[in-house]
């Protein structure tokens, strides 16, 4: 039997098979979970239905997060199939595509900035606020992805990295917030992974390669290690875990000077 037998999770932000939700959604229905989805928008709809009869699930909900009638039909939907919900699993983020390439302070816009925070940080504890009646007193858990760039600056990464901040300090707020409840509360911050989401970054095929040379496994990770990592997040066995950023990034966030043997800028 799984780890997550018994667990009803709702994992928001399949939009591929390489989406780091796809790795996690086939983790935890690995591992024994129901799992419900939902999809951004009509033209991602067929897809997501596809992977949720994958995974055995006929559950599947629009919702676009920036869309409070949306947040709150999701929680309708899903309590009218299931008496109660064990995991949320935020798996999105967005920012401009002009905002994530060029010199921070000369391309940051007020409305790139806000729509950034919006998506990525503030849907989070909306989520939590609709789910809540749903998720409480069942030692459930929520879960969102996190990177690198809320903790150090990196080029083009630029206002999304301040979104992360933001969302990681969300983590540990509602971990206060919902722990009286017996609600745990985590991000993963995943190192680099060719995504949709990575697939429009300039450059983002030497970031990886750089990443693989300076990390000490010397290669980058997986959905599939990112997923793992999310299911035991997820379960009892992490049941004294909580307002946690665990990293999943292959060690790169522990070093100062990566290699030096494959250091292209070493001398
Ligand atoms: P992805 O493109 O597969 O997934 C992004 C998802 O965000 C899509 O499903 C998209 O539909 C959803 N989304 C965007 N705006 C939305 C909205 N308004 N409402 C609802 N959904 C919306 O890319 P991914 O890399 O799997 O990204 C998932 C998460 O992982 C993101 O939070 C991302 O920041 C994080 N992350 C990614 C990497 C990476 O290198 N790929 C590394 C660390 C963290
Ligand atoms: O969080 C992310 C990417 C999130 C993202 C991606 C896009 C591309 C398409 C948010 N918004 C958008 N908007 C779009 O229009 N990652 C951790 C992956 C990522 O993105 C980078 C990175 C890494 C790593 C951007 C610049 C530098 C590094």
């Amino acid at each position: 039997m799984g780890f997550l037998a018994g667990k009803r999770i709702l994992v928001l932000g399949v939009a591929s098979k390489l989406s780091i939700a796809s790795g996690i959604a086939a983790a935890m229905h690995r591992e024994g979970a129901q799992l419900a989805l939902t999809y951004q928008n009509d033209k991602l709809k067929d897809r997501v239905l596809k992977f949720a009869k994958s995974w055995d699930s006929h559950l599947v909900f629009p919702c676009d997060v920036t869309n409070d009638q949306q947040i709150q039909d999701l929680f309708s939907g899903l309590s009218d199939s299931w008496d109660g919900l064990d995991g949320i699993v935020h798996c999105l983020a967005y920012a401009p595509a002009h905002e994530l390439e060029g010199n921070y302070v000369d391309v940051t816009t007020r409305e790139g900035f806000l729509t950034a925070h919006e998506i990525s940080s503030y849907s989070f504890v909306a989520l939590a606020q609709a789910g809540k009646a749903m998720m409480e007193g069942r030692n459930g858990s929520l879960l969102t992805l996190s990177y690198l760039g809320a903790m150090r600056s990196l080029p083009n990464y630029n206002v999304m990295g301040l979104a992360k901040a933001s969302l990681e300090a969300n983590v540990r707020y509602m971990a206060s917030s919902l722990g009286p409840t017996g609600t745990r509360v985590n991000a993963i911050s995943a190192g680099p992974i060719r995504t949709l989401a990575a697939s429009g970054i300039k450059s983002f095929r030497k970031m990886l390669q750089y990443n693989a040379q300076q990390t000490p496994l010397r290669r980058n990770v997986t959905i599939d290690e990112v997923g793992n990592a999310a299911a035991f997040l997820c379960s009892d066995l992490a049941s004294g875990i909580s307002g946690e950023i665990l990293y999943v990034d292959g060690g790169f966030n522990t070093t100062a000077m990566g290699s030096l043997e494959e250091n292209p800028g070493a001398a």
